[in-house]
């Protein structure tokens, strides 16, 4: 099959014809119908996401089941799921207290671009009578290819009305950042939101504040497009990051206190310190963005305590994709989310390349690869 492969950081996406085994026992063969381009996917081409390669990226996808491994009794052929990049043995200690994307199983002592059994699905031909090499999934998937092999319980059936392109943001964006606000900070209503970064994950965490029934919700941005979307999915306020300090900008429009809970959904460590000083006392700041793994966060040892604030990872919003996927799609396909606004654009496999330029050009919401 034709799949996107990354050999290494800096490097184009190279498509090739990659060999993927069949489903062994307890996996699933999904033969791919969209798969979003997420920021995620871009770290590891800057490497601020350190990854075996080479690897097929892609975590944000939805497709139709096509086979189905010994002892899979959830899924059959031709149901529609989307993908969760969050494989769990349902058992451990995390997938037993609602963390299911922290299954001890999956991440070992570290997370390192196999299967849940340490092995992949996916080889390359060998160079002469070099044996074959193998080839590491992103997140247990690699969803820019033609089809995947998965652990069951990444396929997440859902209801077959939903274009299957609009269901595989899903998979990550309109997860992590729905979930972001109702299951990890468990946005109250009347309450005030901040949200750093209105691209794919942002907006969610903006659309998902104004269902909470956040009254006020400041959508904070470099882009006048994403703000402009942001205002149409429920902001209250806009505020141009390149146009002033963003802190002041929300503490004017909180009585001068800072936001219930601030979200950072970018990224970039000086933002997420700018997270933590728009906060009001008190208040909760929600790290959504992936920073690169070699920096850190610096609290003010001295104030912080004093503050009163806190701060919380939100490792795909905290969801718990069986029961939570298919909420969301009821939303969407009942008006309350609006999903359809966030695909910008829609390109084959063979551009995939210009579709992370997309991203990178800054005013596309997600540019969606299509099967
Ligand atoms: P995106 O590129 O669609 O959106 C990022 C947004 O940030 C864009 O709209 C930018 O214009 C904006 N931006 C950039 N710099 C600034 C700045 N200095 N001030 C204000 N706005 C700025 O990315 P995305 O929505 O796909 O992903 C956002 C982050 O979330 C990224 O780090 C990604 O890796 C991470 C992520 N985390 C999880 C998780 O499980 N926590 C899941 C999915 C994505
Ligand atoms: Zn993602």
């Amino acid at each position: 099959m034709k799949a996107a492969v990354l050999h290494a950081p800096s490097t184009p996406f190279v498509i090739e014809d990659v060999e993927l085994e069949g489903p062994r026992a307890g996996e699933v063969l999904v033969k791919i119908a969209a798969s979003g381009v997420c920021r995620s996917d871009h770290h590891l081409v800057t490497g601020a996401t350190p990854h075996p390669m080479p690897v097929v990226c892609g975590h944000e996808g939805s497709g139709v089941v096509a086979e189905v491994g010994k002892g899979v009794t959830h899924v059959r052929p031709g149901d529609h799921v989307v993908l969760s990049w969050a494989p769990s043995c349902g058992v451990c200690f995390y997938c037993t207290h609602e963390l299911p994307a922290q299954c001890e199983a999956y991440l070992k002592p570290t997370w390192d671009g196999t299967m849940m059994d340490g092995t992949t699905r996916l080889s390359l031909a060998g160079v002469g009578s070099a044996p074959r090499r193998p080839v590491h999934h992103f997140c247990s998937l690699a969803t820019f290819a033609e089809a995947v092999v998965v652990h069951e319980s990444c396929c997440i059936p859902v209801r077959k009305d939903v274009p299957l392109d609009v269901a595989a943001l899903v998979g990550c964006a309109v997860a992590t950042g729905v979930s972001a606000v109702g299951v990890r900070a468990k946005v109250h209503p009347g309450a005030s939101v901040a949200v750093f970064g209105c691209g794919g994950v942002g907006l969610n965490i903006v659309q998902a504040a104004a269902l909470a029934s956040a009254s006020t919700i400041i959508a904070v941005d470099i882009s006048p497009a994403k703000l402009d979307l942001a205002m149409k999915v429920g902001a209250t306020n806009r505020v141009d990051a390149k146009a002033g300090d963003p802190v002041e900008a929300i503490r004017a429009l909180t009585q001068g206190r800072g936001a219930d809970y601030v979200f950072e959904a970018i990224g970039r460590t000086a933002v997420m310190t700018q997270a933590v000083e728009a906060a009001r006392r008190g208040g909760m700041v929600i790290l959504v963005g992936l920073g690169p793994r070699s920096e850190n966060l610096t609290l003010g040892a001295g104030t912080f305590t004093r503050s009163d604030k806190m701060i919380t990872g939100a490792y795909y919003g905290g969801c718990t994709p069986a029961r939570d996927f298919p909420k969301i799609l009821d939303l969407y396909a009942e008006g309350s989310l609006r999903l359809d606004d966030l695909v910008t654009r829609r390109r084959p496999l063979s551009e995939i390349n210009e579709a992370f330029a997309d991203m990178l050009a800054g005013d596309t919401i997600r540019t969606v690869i299509i099967f």
